[in-house]
């Protein structure tokens, strides 16, 4: 196996901690988390006397890696090339893993996803070349999992323009989801700044047994803390039972960490890190890991005495965790699986199982790969036949290779099963679903991390389920989501009754990890004489343009483009599926900007009010009209406003579309920063019932907007249609800086005028 990881910046971090973790301790005047730990060892100025006490300030921190994915790498790589700055500064690596359409099978797909995407993945192969960026080529496998298999290492600090970059906190580090922006300011070699996080401490104790998985510890947590529950914070799992999972395991809760809000989540070091390093031929990472263990996990009196050092402690017995079904529609709503067939029935959710999907970034290491294999195995020898569709989706070409080496997947073709190309495909709705009518309510089950309507299949009617990779392969042979594998029977091809014993699998695959061609491309040393081409009519790639200053005034007579309703993610206000082939292009892709949000005045989606003549039409026509009549407008949303993805499509759109706020009761962490960082108001009711004031026909004056300062609320009138006008505050968590973005119209406008200074 090549080594692609930077041993070098490793050690340089390894060789901060003694003296860090001393000043940490120092100043807080305690033991520490591991997550302090991390963090105080990541301080930009190195200086924990200033940054301790900061409570819910932003501090500055200097993370040692960057990673993108293909669909959000174009915006990032598209703001970084107008830096002017020649190279990245700290290591990174693109990955194409998103636009690669799910349809017939891993072979096919990935040469359809090559002729179709070309354009866009030589760009990104030119512009990584160019600017000193690892490059990871379609069908190399998702990025998380790359990610976790080259060069996640424990004790380390990574950004990712990603939700699922959290995914990396199984291997020990503090890997955190932002946007593009943030991902260029950092290879810009500035800093990232971050708010001081909460810490929210898991304690896991026993061990996992038959067919309980990590991924149920997970859906556990998610039904405890809701996906707002962990908003501001970092979960640090630890304990016996922590100790006793794989590394991958700890991997798919970090994962699914993003579903809960958490910023990440993390673990100490420990034996199975050290394995799963070994084993993915890191040797030396693992050695360096060992000389400074005892800095690489928390503090033995915060284990002992959680309660003290954590904000909320939650304790899980692994020896008594049922495995659970989450959904539909949200990856919260937790079913132990005992009761799981009772409320389908009550619910009224369709029971026949159509499709089961495995893999994805979330869970498709060998342990989940052996594990639902020895199920597949089993309903061959026990003449079942798979009742549902079933597919696989390997979360890397390492991965997939030995897999297939090693007979697994083979294992699974026996099935009925169909090997997907190792991308992302069905889970972020690249998946040309073949159904015989879209309009009938329909079951899926995976074992991926979100089922947000509409997601998987782009099909509302499609009631999607998250489950491990072993409960999914399970139901599938049953092709009933009423099925309990832990308990019920199923009847044979020669009509005998049967019963699914135990899965049973390997954390690591015996005979090692091998590959013929892993995927990778490294740079050019100096890339100054690479060319990247965009076309001027492309319709796929398009230049930025700098967005421009605020006029320095206040905003009067704005409109409400849309007050949506309910759950809004990202997904809602820039979908992905089809619409991904427009992600490097802003002015195409602004065409679906809140297309999927319901309209809170008549419950549909994508039909708003135009003040300009009182008709309804879809929201970026509407909002492309107000632009052009230069009438200034404001979205006004709901709880936990942009949940989901990290893309910061969802905040450049609406900006790209002249929007000039966005005011809701609360928001997702990533989109608030995106949003902010694109010079856009992000504003929260003070009083949360504010939000049924707002009324189809406002017209809304900011009065104070030329006073915006950190710490003090703004003032908005509303001036309703019969005349009558109510006052309302709203809050923001904007510092002086980030004030600053606003004033120059974008985050981007300033580094530009230093890099050039
Ligand atoms: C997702 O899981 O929603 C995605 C697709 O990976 C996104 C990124 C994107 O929108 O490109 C994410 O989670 O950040
Ligand atoms: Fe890809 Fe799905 Fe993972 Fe996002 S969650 S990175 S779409 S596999």
């Amino acid at each position: 196996m090549s080594q692609i990881f930077d041993l070098d910046m490793i050690k340089a971090v390894y060789s901060r901690y003694p003296s860090r973790v001393a000043a940490a301790r120092k100043a807080v005047g305690r033991p520490l988390t591991l997550t302090e730990k991390i963090l105080y060892a990541h301080l930009w100025d190195g200086d924990a006397k200033s940054a301790f006490g900061r409570g819910k300030d932003y501090v500055d921190f200097a993370p040692d890696r960057v990673a993108m994915q293909d669909a959000t790498a174009q915006m990032a790589l598209l703001q970084f090339s107008t830096t002017g700055r020649k190279k990245v500064a700290v290591p990174s690596t693109v990955h194409c893993d998103h636009l690669i359409q799910a349809r017939v099978g891993a072979k096919q797909d990935l040469q359809d996803a090559l002729n179709k995407s070309n354009e866009v993945f030589s760009f990104l192969e030119s512009i990584s070349n160019k600017y000193g960026i690892g490059f990871w080529k379609p069908g190399a496998g998702i990025i998380h999992q790359v990610v976790l298999e080259q060069y996640a290492f424990p004790g380390g600090m990574m950004i990712g323009t990603d939700s699922h970059t959290v995914n990396a906190g199984g291997l020990g580090m503090i890997a955190i989801g932002v946007g593009g922006a943030d991902a260029c300011d950092v290879m810009s070699g500035l800093a990232w700044e971050l708010k001081w996080p909460k810490l929210i401490g898991v304690k896991l104790t026993g061990k996992l047994s038959g067919w309980a998985s990590a991924k149920d510890v997970i859906l556990k947590v998610a039904g405890i803390l809701t996906v707002k529950g962990g908003t501001g914070a970092i979960v640090e799992y630890f304990g016996p039972g922590a100790e006793s999972m794989s590394c991958t395991g700890k991997g798919t809760i970090a994962n699914m960490g993003a579903e809960i809000g958490a910023t990440t989540s993390t673990f100490s070091y420990d034996d199975s890190m050290r394995r799963y390093l070994k084993g993915t031929g890191r040797t030396e990472v693992a050695a360096l890991a060992d000389a400074i263990a005892e800095h690489l996990q928390g503090d033995p009196e915060v284990y002992a005495d959680p309660a003290k050092y954590f904000d909320q402690v939650i304790e899980i017995n692994l020896s008594d965790l049922e495995p659970h079904i989450n959904g539909p529609f949200t990856p919260d709503l937790a079913w132990p699986l005992s009761k799981f067939a009772a409320a389908v029935k009550e619910n009224n959710w369709p029971a026949k199982l159509e499709v089961g999907l495995i893999g994805s970034c979330t869970n498709s290491s060998y342990e989940d790969l052996t594990r639902s294999a020895s199920l597949a195995q089993q309903a061959v020898d026990k003449k079942l036949k798979a009742k549902s569709e079933f597919t696989i989706t390997p979360g890397s070409e390492q991965v997939r290779y030995t897999a297939e080496r090693d007979g697994i997947l083979g294992t699974f073709d026996k099935m009925g099963g169909v090997v997907l190309a190792n991308a992302c495909g069905p889970c972020i709705g690249q998946w040309a679903r073949h159904t015989d009518d879209p309009n009938r309510k329909n079951s899926i089950i995976t074992s991926f991390n979100r089922n947000f309507s509409a997601r998987n299949d782009g099909n509302p009617n499609t009631h999607a389920f998250v489950a491990s990779p072993e409960v999914v392969t399970a139901l599938a042979i049953a092709g009933d989501l009423t099925f309990n594998p832990m308990t019920d029977e199923l009847v044979n091809e020669e009509g005998k009754k049967v019963k699914l014993d135990e899965p049973k699998g390997l954390e690591l695959p015996p005979k090692g990890f091998d590959v013929k061609d892993a995927g990778y491309k490294a740079p050019a040393e100096d890339g100054s004489k690479v060319e990247v081409v965009v076309k001027p009519d492309s319709e796929r790639l398009q230049l930025l343009e700098p967005f421009p200053a605020w006029d320095g005034k206040n905003i009067t007579g704005a409109v409400v483009l849309i007050k949506a309703k309910g759950k809004c993610t990202t997904d809602h206000i820039s979908m992905a599926g089809t619409w991904l082939r427009y992600r490097g292009h802003l002015d195409n892709i602004s065409n679906n900007t809140l297309i999927g949000a319901t309209n809170f005045f008549n419950g549909k989606a994508n039909e708003v009010k135009s003040q300009l003549d009182g008709s309804y039409g879809p929201v970026p026509a509407t909002q492309r009209a107000y632009k052009a009549a230069g009438v200034p407008s404001i979205v006004v949303g709901d709880q936990n406003y942009g949940e989901g993805s990290s893309r910061e499509h969802a905040a450049m759109q609406p900006r790209h579309l002249g929007v000039k706020a966005v005011l809701v009761k609360s928001f997702a962490r990533i989109h608030e920063t995106n949003l902010k960082k694109q010079g856009m108001l992000a504003l929260t009711f003070a009083n949360e019932a504010d939000y049924d004031r707002i009324q189809e026909d406002d017209r809304i004056d900011f009065t104070d907007l030329t006073a915006f300062a950190p710490g003090k609320p703004l003032t908005l009138v509303l001036n309703h249609k019969d005349g009558s006008k109510e006052t309302i505050q709203v809050n923001h968590t904007y510092n002086a800086q980030q004030i600053e973005w606003f004033k120059a119209g974008g985050a981007l406008n300033i580094i530009r005028a230093q890099q050039k200074g």
